[in-house]
């Protein structure tokens, strides 16, 4: 139900975006179509075990031939924006060398079957789908993925900034750099902690190398930003041990990109506790000048928050191999399909803690949301009361935010389709419309209504 809508849209801002996200390797399929080579993600996909069900994404929801039935479906859902990635080895097969005309024709015509539709078009250059020939060269760890990443971002932005005018670097570094090469939980796989925060920083070098030169070629004003998923990392109670966990999870989840993305250097307390555990970030003169370049929006992603403890369950607060100890332990909350407790509040204190901590620096919610088991009934209608009470709870947390003073500009809900959700496979779901996966009809859920009825509300508000 929408009741209470109309206290939870009073206090956000006139021009507050609303809009759906999704991201290529989740939704296009088409794996091998006009020229794109593989990424990292085909290559984890055929690795056994990697993904649960042995589920790939070669068809996924196969947006790729579908894509306009796709913005129609945006269009009737009410919202008025679409953030949506670019397959790097579509645009730009090898990671380096000549653009590929074909593979970037597909996103020049979804934006401007996008703009057709009257949406506004928000572009993310990586979703963490790198070409498969640059991580046989080193992937992330690399340097010099750097630089090709801020080459095949001046080929998408050369070809579409005279349309777009939001553009976001990366998406989640923190994913790419850890759970790709530290916990071996997503593409590449990899399971090797310094090197992860070799990542670290060419991600974000490759951020700074890209956004200063898409702001050197602006034609106009644009907005340019990067995707953190970041979240509140509470203490498990008063005792020091308690507290330098929440710290440590603190610094690695949030400080360390945030830092220097706006103070232009990395956090003392962070640096001391990578050393500790044998890492270094590789820093070279200039990088930080670069890695600080100005940007226009933080994009945020939230799913849910933690608590720590310092303490293992013996109580000890070191492991056995002289490290502090961090634990999770549960907030007692109830919990989504992921097994994610829902932490609504948690948000609201992250978007606070933002605003006091980088004042200055607007903010959108780039992706929330959460998945549910989805029981369609026989027109394929998903009444998701869970996902509905999800997206209120954590709209109420972004209005108590702004109230509290945070700068958010709109609210992008996760995702317009249920997808290829990594390593889940597509037994979890986040979509707001199902997907039948034998036959790729879409089916709008109670969610999208519920949100939809919230745009138009706010929209006729103004
Ligand atoms: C987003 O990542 C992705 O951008 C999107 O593609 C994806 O479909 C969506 O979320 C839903 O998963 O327990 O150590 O993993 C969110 C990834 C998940 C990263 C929760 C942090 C908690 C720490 N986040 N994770 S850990």
């Amino acid at each position: 139900s929408v009741s209470g809508a109309a206290d939870l849209i009073a206090g956000l801002p006139a021009d507050f975006r609303w809009g759906v996200a999704t991201s290529a390797y989740q939704i296009e399929g088409a794996i091998a179509e006009d020229g794109r080579t593989p990424s990292i993600w085909d290559t984890y996909c055929d690795t056994p075990g990697a993904i649960d069900n042995g589920d790939v994404g070669d068809v996924a929801c196969d947006h790729y031939h579908r894509m306009p039935e796709d913005v129609a479906l945006i269009k009737s859902l009410g919202m008025d924006t679409y953030r949506f990635s670019v397959a790097w080895p579509r645009v730009q097969p090898h990671g380096k060398g000549p653009v590929n005309p074909a593979g970037l024709a597909f996103y020049d015509k979804l934006v401007d079957e996008l703009l057709a539709q009257g949406i506004d078009p928000w572009v993310t250059l990586y979703h963490w789908d790198l070409p498969q020939e640059l991580e046989d060269a080193g992937g992330w760890p690399n340097r010099d993925t750097a630089y090709r990443f801020a080459d095949y971002s001046m080929m998408v932005f050369d070809a579409l900034k005279d349309r777009v005018n939001t553009w976001t670097t990366l998406n989640e570094p923190w994913c790419s750099a850890m759970l790709g090469y530290a916990y071996g939980a997503h593409a590449p796989g990899r399971r090797e902690f310094p090197r992860a925060i070799e990542a670290v920083h060419h991600l974000l070098l490759g951020h700074g190398l890209a956004t200063t030169r898409m702001r050197e070629a602006s034609p106009r004003k644009l907005d340019i930003g990067i995707t953190l998923n970041v979240a509140t990392a509470y203490p498990a109670s008063d005792a020091a041990p308690d507290v330098d966990a929440a710290r440590r999870a603190d610094g690695m989840g949030r400080r360390i990109y945030l830092d220097p993305l706006v103070h232009g250097h990395y956090p003392a307390d962070v640096v001391a506790d990578l050393a500790a555990e044998g890492a270094e970030l590789p820093i070279q003169k200039g990088d930080l000048e670069l890695i600080a370049a100005p940007i226009d929006v933080l994009g945020v992603n939230y799913y849910f928050s933690q608590k720590f403890s310092g303490f293992d369950e013996d109580g000890k607060t070191t492991t056995d191999d002289g490290l502090p100890v961090s634990r999770t332990i549960p907030l007692n909350k109830p919990r989504t399909a992921m097994d994610w407790e829902i932490v609504p509040e948690g948000f609201t204190d992250l978007l606070v803690s933002i605003a006091k901590d980088y004042p200055g620096l607007p903010m959108v919610i780039t992706e929330n949301g959460s998945a549910f088991e989805d029981t369609p009934d026989e027109n394929g209608f998903v009444a998701d009361e869970g996902r509905t009470a999800y997206f209120t709870s954590h709209l109420a947390a972004v209005a108590e935010a702004i109230n509290q003073g945070a700068d958010i500009r709109g609210y992008l809900a996760w995702s317009l389709l249920d997808n290829f959700e990594w390593a889940y496979g597509y037994v979890k779901r986040f979509g707001i419309v199902r997907v039948d996966y034998d036959t790729q009809v879409r089916t709008p859920k109670q969610s999208a209504l519920y949100l939809k009825e919230i745009a138009e509300r706010h929209r006729s508000n103004r």
